[in-house]
């Protein structure tokens, strides 16, 4: 296995579910990854290590995922010049997500934190690829090949709706 690019966290292991999502996408497209727990709150200075020592390992890209009074993401943000992919998670201690989501996307300037949708993992999967992908000649071709296979999915899907009619599609 190649040397990890991209380090996948998450403030608790019952993130796994949505956060998953996001190792899913890279092994689909070749993109060597890590994945941890590294929590803000009951683990701040293995935070504080994992941000500090994210770039001099080699990662290019990292992904951070929490719920509730989300602080990982941004605390993340605070600790490494790397580009940081926030997802909000909406978790058992969570108001409907939206705790979540404005902890990680209201951030100060300065400090900034790309934040995907509420439990948006593989959107994150995805976007950490393109961010390697735009000077890697050989993942921006696999992800043109997967920009063009939503095009077929829909076009096929178009075309059995026209005809043989919507209740088809059903
Ligand atoms: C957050 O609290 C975690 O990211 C998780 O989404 C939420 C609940 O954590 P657990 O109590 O399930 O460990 O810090």
């Amino acid at each position: 296995m190649s040397k990890p690019v991209v380090g996948i966290i998450m403030g608790s292991q019952s993130d796994l579910r949505i956060m998953k999502e996001a190792a899913e996408v890279l092994d689909e497209l070749a993109v060597p990854y890590e994945l941890t727990v590294v929590s803000a709150h009951r683990t701040p200075l293995r935070m504080v290590e994992y941000g500090t020592e994210a770039r001099k390992r080699g990662l290019k890209v990292i992904i951070a995922g929490a719920g509730g009074a989300a602080h990982l993401p941004g605390m993340v943000a605070s600790l490494t010049s790397l580009p940081v992919i926030g997802v909000p998670v909406k978790s058992s201690n969570s108001i409907d997500g939206w705790d979540s989501v404005l902890s990680i996307l209201q951030m100060p300037a300065g400090v900034p934190v790309a934040t995907v949708a509420l439990d948006g993992a593989r959107n994150a999967g995805i976007l950490a690829a393109q961010i390697i992908g735009a000077s890697d000649k050989d993942l921006g071709d696999r992800l043109d090949a997967f920009k063009k296979s939503l095009q077929t999915k829909v076009e096929s899907a178009a075309k059995t709706i026209e005809t043989n009619g919507w209740k088809s599609a059903l």
